[in-house]
């Protein structure tokens, strides 16, 4: 019989400081992916899709399965004693909890279903969730903070054909699919890295003509050099193909949205995390994003991901 190994043993031998904490904390992402997988199967046969009448803190429509994504992750990380805080998309401030310095060790920031406009049209959604370290001095909303440099840990969870669990500790970038008979998450790929190149670019062109100088010079080069596109709508699925195949992803400001669309701290930092730790390179048209050092928990940022050669190329074309 071949041996598995599930994200609990991996981290179990991968991470010696404080891997039981820091794998009760993962058990409570790997809980709760688990139930939104269950709901998001299930979507078609209960009457779950579609809006749930509501509109989120960013003026969205909420859909019956972001709430219940929502309150998946509350609940099953909420219950974790080294949790100090919980940030999500869906709500306008954080969840902090009245734990001490000493238990209460890590701030964990989440999309719980990122694409989630798509449910309805059966294509893959996701959830990213990003750890930081609670800073031992100033308030906790300090902590909440911090640079995405300061990332303990960052993954997401694709849901897609199947269910895939990618995650980083800064120890590489490491896979896992979910096995349904046994309910696990079961190690795919160890130290994944993106291609140095790729095939394709991925990007909404439908605001080109209000994109600051250089991005559509930018995306026509791409075009002229052969590259093929792709772009599915939902940033998980996105991201996930950029990392397997390489190219460039890109979500650019523009004149209606100076700071595009995506969320620097449940969205852009995470995903850099992931992305440098397999040899690629993220950016916001400026400059490195996880240098940014965050003052809103709700911020958005311009987002270009990809491969190093395609994002040398994009750095080249803003200094140009
Ligand atoms: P959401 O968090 O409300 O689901 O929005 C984020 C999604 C991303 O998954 C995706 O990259 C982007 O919105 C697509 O936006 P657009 O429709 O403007 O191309
Ligand atoms: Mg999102």
């Amino acid at each position: 019989m071949a041996m598995i190994t599930t994200v609990q043993g991996h981290i179990q031998k991968n991470i010696s400081e404080a891997s039981g904490t820091f794998g009760w904390l993962m058990s409570g992402i790997t809980l709760a992916t688990k139930m939104i997988e269950a709901k998001i199967r299930a979507a078609g046969l209960s009457d779950i899709y579609g809006a749930f009448g509501q509109q989120n803190v960013q003026g969205e429509q909420q859909q019956k399965l972001d709430v219940f994504a929502n309150q998946a992750l509350m609940n099953c990380l909420g219950t974790r004693e080294s949790v100090a805080a919980l940030v999500s998309e869906e709500d306008e401030q954080p969840v902090m909890f009245d734990r001490s310095l000493d238990t209460g060790k890590y701030i964990i920031v989440f999309d719980p279903l990122d694409g989630s406009s798509n449910i309805d049209v059966n294509v893959n959604v996701g959830t990213i969730f990003s750890v930081h370290k609670r800073l031992t001095w100033g308030s906790l909303e300090e902590s909440v903070l911090q640079p995405g440099l300061k990332q303990v840990a960052a993954g997401y969870v694709l849901y897609g054909p199947s269910t895939v669990l990618v995650y980083t500790t800064g120890d590489g970038v490491h896979s896992f699919t979910l096995d349904p008979t046994i309910g696990a998450f079961v190690l795919s790929e160890e130290n994944m890295k993106m291609p140095a190149k790729g095939p394709y670019y991925s990007v909404n062109d439908s605001s080109v003509a209000t994109w600051p100088a250089g991005y559509a010079e930018y995306v026509q080069a791409m075009r002229d050099d052969g590259y093929s596109a792709r772009y599915i709508g939902s940033l998980v699925a996105d991201f996930h193909r950029t990392l397997l195949k390489g190219g460039v992803f890109l979500y650019p400001p523009n004149k209606h949205k100076a700071g595009g669309k995506l969320r620097l701290l449940y969205e852009a930092n995470p995903l850099s995390f992931i992305a440098e730790q397999a040899g690629g390179k993220a950016s916001s048209g400026t400059g490195r994003i996880m240098d940014i050092k965050p003052t809103q928990i709700h911020q958005r940022t311009p987002f270009i991901v990809g491969s190093k050669h395609e994002m040398e190329l994009f750095e080249k074309a803003m200094t140009a």
